[in-house]
């Protein structure tokens, strides 16, 4: 048995030029993880369902646990000199921690309760998290500092508060995937260099938004529903709601998740920095792409901490498919 703590020293050790400073930090979002997790466990026991009767950044209603997670990521960080500045799908500014103005190198951005919706009806949750190394053009905190493209992510995973929880993270090393042994609290490695089908039979995706889509978009789910047996159609529908369920499962049975652009609302719902980026390095990594549609995710230089960008992420095979049709316009590359 590996655990996550030595699979990470493991990683260190085979970087010689490396402080361990990398490591503590996933050290503690490990531990801020396993704190979440107790803590969704015991919610229907404790007074913590429910909303808190305020919106975020977002324009979305806050629930209790939403609030309770990333106080939890706050408070964990804020004893840490080494991560300078974090930014959360729950705060409206990035948030500078006072103990590591002075010494911290990097920027850590998470969603920290992904699925919130799911919450009072015990379906899965998540949580997603990006590291980057901090730039600082000068002594005062610039937002600038702190946006930089996918592709130069640190690292990057998410924790799935399931059946078990499940721990995936890559520094650009391979895909790996931890479960969480609760009576002991510590994460084992369950799979290493996990890798995604090239194509998949599953979609996943909110379909009551068909009538929002351009005509490109909709063609695309129309060709996954039809039927033809020579190419495994048509796909299973698999969607949860949260975005760190739907993709775990596009990621170990192969197929794609969308959440795409819609006509009145081009970018999408999802956000670049802590949901589509993060998800798009630990897919890559296990052989499989992340797009807008028309974009590679990695590539894409951000302008907002909290910016949102359509996403199409999952198979190899899939994703191209639906960049295909829709930079084209429609289908006829198929005849
Ligand atoms: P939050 O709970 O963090 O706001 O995220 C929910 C989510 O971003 C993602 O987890 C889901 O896949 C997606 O929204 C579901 O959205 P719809 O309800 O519009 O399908």
């Amino acid at each position: 048995m590996i655990s996550l703590t030595q699979h990470i020293l493991a990683g260190q050790r085979r970087h010689p030029e490396a402080t361990g400073d990398f490591s503590a930090v996933m050290t503690q979002i490990a531990f801020a993880a396993k704190k979440i997790s107790r803590d969704l466990r015991q919610a229907g026991l404790l007074d913590i369902l429910g909303s808190t009767g305020e919106t975020n950044v977002q324009g979305e209603e806050v629930q209790k646990l939403d609030q309770q997670a990333n106080d939890t990521f706050v408070q964990v960080f804020e004893q840490s000199p080494l991560v300078r500045t974090v930014v959360s799908e729950e705060m409206e500014e990035p948030y500078l921690i006072a103990r590591a103005v002075e010494t911290g190198k990097y920027v850590l951005f998470f969603d920290p309760l992904d699925g919130s919706s799911n919450i009072d009806v015990n379906a899965p949750l998540g949580t997603i998290f990006s590291m980057h190394r901090l730039t600082r053009s000068s002594d005062k905190f610039s937002v600038e500092d702190v946006l930089h493209p996918g592709s130069v992510q640190l690292a990057a995973g998410y924790v799935l508060y399931g059946s078990s929880t499940v721990l995936m993270y890559t520094c650009g090393n391979g895909t790996h995937q931890f479960t969480l042994d609760p009576t002991i609290g510590e994460f084992f490695l369950s799979a290493t260099d996990m890798q995604i089908p090239q194509r998949g039979k599953i979609y996943s995706v909110n379909e009551g938004n068909y009538e929002k889509w351009s005509q490109p978009m909709q063609s695309c789910l129309d060709y996954f529903q039809s039927v033809d047996a020579a190419s495994g159609r048509p796909y299973s529908l698999r969607y949860t709601g949260c975005l760190v369920a739907d993709v775990h499962r596009v990621l170990l049975k192969g197929g794609l998740y969308m959440y795409p652009g819609e006509v009145e609302k081009p970018d999408g719902k999802l956000r670049l920095m802590y949901e589509s980026a993060p998800l798009t390095f630990l897919i890559e990594q296990a052989g499989g792409l992340g797009s807008t549609g028309f974009e590679r995710i990695s590539s894409i230089q951000p302008t907002s901490p909290h910016q949102r960008v359509p996403l199409v992420i999952g198979s190899r095979e899939d994703v191209e498919f639906v960049e295909q049709t829709l930079k084209e316009g429609s289908m006829a590359f198929l005849k």
